[in-house]
């Protein structure tokens, strides 16, 4: 069966490429989104994409993407340093979730170097701008490929 992943973004990156380039980069969600279905196609997955700036409605994703697809991309945007609930519901759909950022949320304020998502996430990419989502990719397939 061919691999499904889920690559779900969080509030106010559909903003993206508009402002704060120094930090986000210049391109657009529109754009990272054709990056990923090219490497989708490269990989041979099939990939849903997705955004909301609800916490509510990730949580609904979440719960959604259970018996649909094999793993989660997640960019939770600010809520990875607030959402108890998107950790919860990361908990209870038990499929594999790689936590992903654009900046390097380490090298920044206090306040975002701490990650509800990442004690229940298989791995954490950040700091590669755009280029994380691709990376992303192929080391959900690496894991998917592996657990098999
Ligand atoms: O680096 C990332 O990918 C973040 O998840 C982005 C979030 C931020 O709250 C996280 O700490 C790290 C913010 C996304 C905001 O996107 C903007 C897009 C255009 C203009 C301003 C912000």
């Amino acid at each position: 069966m061919t691999v499904s992943v889920l690559i779900l973004n969080g509030p106010n990156l559909n903003l993206l490429g508009t402002r704060q380039p120094e930090v986000y980069g210049s391109t657009t969600l529109a754009d990272i989104e054709a990056l990923c279905e090219a490497r989708a196609k490269k990989l041979g997955i099939d990939i849903a994409f997705a955004q909301s700036n609800h916490e509510g409605a990730l949580v609904d994703m979440l719960h959604a993407a259970r018996g649909v697809h094999d793993g989660v991309i997640l960019n939770a945007g600010a809520y990875t340093h607030t959402s108890v609930a998107l950790m919860d519901a990361i908990s209870s759909v038990m499929l594999p979730v790689i936590e992903l950022h654009l900046s390097n949320i380490h090298a920044r304020e206090a306040f975002r170097q701490h990650s509800y998502i990442a004690p229940v996430a298989i791995g954490q990419i950040c700091g590669f701008g755009a280029a994380g989502y691709p990376l992303a990719m192929e080391a959900m397939v690496s894991h998917l490929t592996k657990a098999q």
